[in-house]
């Protein structure tokens, strides 16, 4: 299904008035502050995140899953629903592909689908953490670190067709993250495992075209429990210096040991120049893969700080990092859950984007750290959703995504196409 211009503007009509006096209040305050709305709502609008193809159908628990009825069934019906949320937001024009969960059975056509949405391929993701049908060795022990080499090959191997892949569609990164690692003491031998999965990297590394980039995606634990091989940003760091650079290290934001100061790490990534890409998704305990900002807006906005001033002001950082969502949700209506994943995202960022990075700076320079915090709290408690209304005002999107998706019974009809019963490929 799809969403018309004019049923987006006829919601919009009926909220303009109110947004009007919200933004004429907030640009006034702004302008007193010596603050640019305007620059700050071409930002926004500007701004793309891309939506992983997993996050479309209601995810499981290893207790059970439950579905949301209406869930894609094919890799044209997950553009279709992307399309829904970028038609809505005009924030989510790129998809992120997960093989083989979303091999194309027909190129042309799919790209020609996606291309019918404004929808681009982001980052693909390879999987060596199942095994697949058919497959000739087994992953229970590990992929690319693993013990036999020709599985070692295998997965090698795979990655390499991930790439092909994304090549047809016009993709531009591979996404490598491992569930390597081991449940008991002295299961794997750190080195050989971590050296291992060096040298299959560099053979995936050797497959990638020149203007491709490598994310090197960590995490602390699970679905290994004693270890993971690359648990943490440093090694992600350490393994995209050996491999050169087009390799990079990609900060998932449930992938941090309890209190991680995960600003830091995105500020020493961009210091070297090795940030490569994000995973949003929030969390209270692990990977909880909860809606971005729903626990922890602070921490997302002190994130969306580092990112600024980095983006700004250092000059060896990577340009243009790969934005994406990484989130699984049981209990929300999947769409809903992105489009606040989405609104989140957009507050973070359009509340880094007013911070007084100046007076920070003096502040800091003048060890004054109640300062420091009064400049970074100003811009965390002010409201800066009508800096993103009116930027999907002007991108002919919703003011009130969630609200028209509701008003326009969206689920509902997806249900009536696709069926009641539908689980769209994921966890
Ligand atoms: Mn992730």
């Amino acid at each position: 299904m799809n969403i018309s211009k004019d049923q987006i503007s006829s919601q919009n009509k009926s909220l303009l008035k109110s947004h009007k006096d919200d933004l004429d209040f907030l640009r006034e305050k702004l302008s007193g502050k010596k603050i640019d709305a305007e620059k700050i709502i071409t930002d926004l609008a500007a701004f793309q995140v891309a939506i992983p193809s997993w996050a479309l159908g209601a995810g499981g628990t290893r207790f059970g899953r439950f579905s949301i009825g209406g869930e894609p069934r094919t890799l044209e019906e997950k553009l279709d629903d992307i399309g829904i949320l970028h038609a809505l937001t005009r924030s989510a024009g790129a998809i992120s592909l997960h093989i083989p969960w979303d091999i194309p059975k027909d190129t042309k056509a799919i790209k020609e689908r996606a291309a019918s949405h404004g929808i681009a391929f982001d980052a693909m993701n390879s999987n060596t953490f199942q095994d697949q049908a058919g497959q000739q060795h087994s992953y229970k022990f590990g992929s690319l670190c693993h013990t036999d080499n020709k599985t070692r090959k295998q997965a090698v191997d795979h990655n390499i067709e991930v790439i092909g892949c994304g090549k047809k569609l016009g993709s531009k990164s591979l996404t490598v993250w491992l569930a390597d690692g081991s449940n008991f003491p002295g299961q794997n031998n750190f080195r050989v495992a971590l050296l291992n999965v060096l040298d299959s990297l560099k053979e995936i590394y050797k497959a990638l075209p020149t203007d491709w980039k490598m994310f090197i995606e960590y995490k602390c634990y699970e679905p290994n429990f004693y270890s993971s091989v690359i648990p943490d940003w440093g090694t992600s760091f350490t393994l995209a210096n050996e491999l050169g650079p087009k390799a990079f290290t990609l900060v998932d934001l449930g992938h941090h040991l309890p209190n991680a100061n995960i600003e830091q790490v995105v500020s020493t990534l961009m210091t070297f120049g090795k940030l490569g890409g994000f995973h949003f998704n929030d969390s209270k305990y692990g990977d909880d893969d909860l809606t971005v900002g729903s626990i922890k807006p602070y921490q997302l906005f002190l994130i969306f700080q580092e990112l600024v001033w980095g983006l700004k002001n250092n000059a060896r950082n990577n340009p243009s990092p790969a934005w994406m969502i990484d989130a699984s949700h049981n209990v929300k209506d999947p769409l809903e859950d992105l489009l606040q994943s989405l609104e989140a995202i957009k507050i973070a960022y359009a509340q880094a984007l007013l911070a007084d990075q100046e007076r920070l700076a003096e502040a800091q320079q003048n060890n004054d750290p109640a300062m420091a915090q009064e400049v970074l709290q100003e811009a965390f408690r002010t409201d800066v959703r009508p800096l993103l209304h009116e930027a999907r005002v002007k991108s002919s999107a919703a003011i009130d995504p969630i609200g028209l998706f509701r008003k326009l019974e969206i689920r509902r009809q997806l249900i009536k196409e696709r069926g009641q019963k539908t689980v769209a490929t994921g966890l």
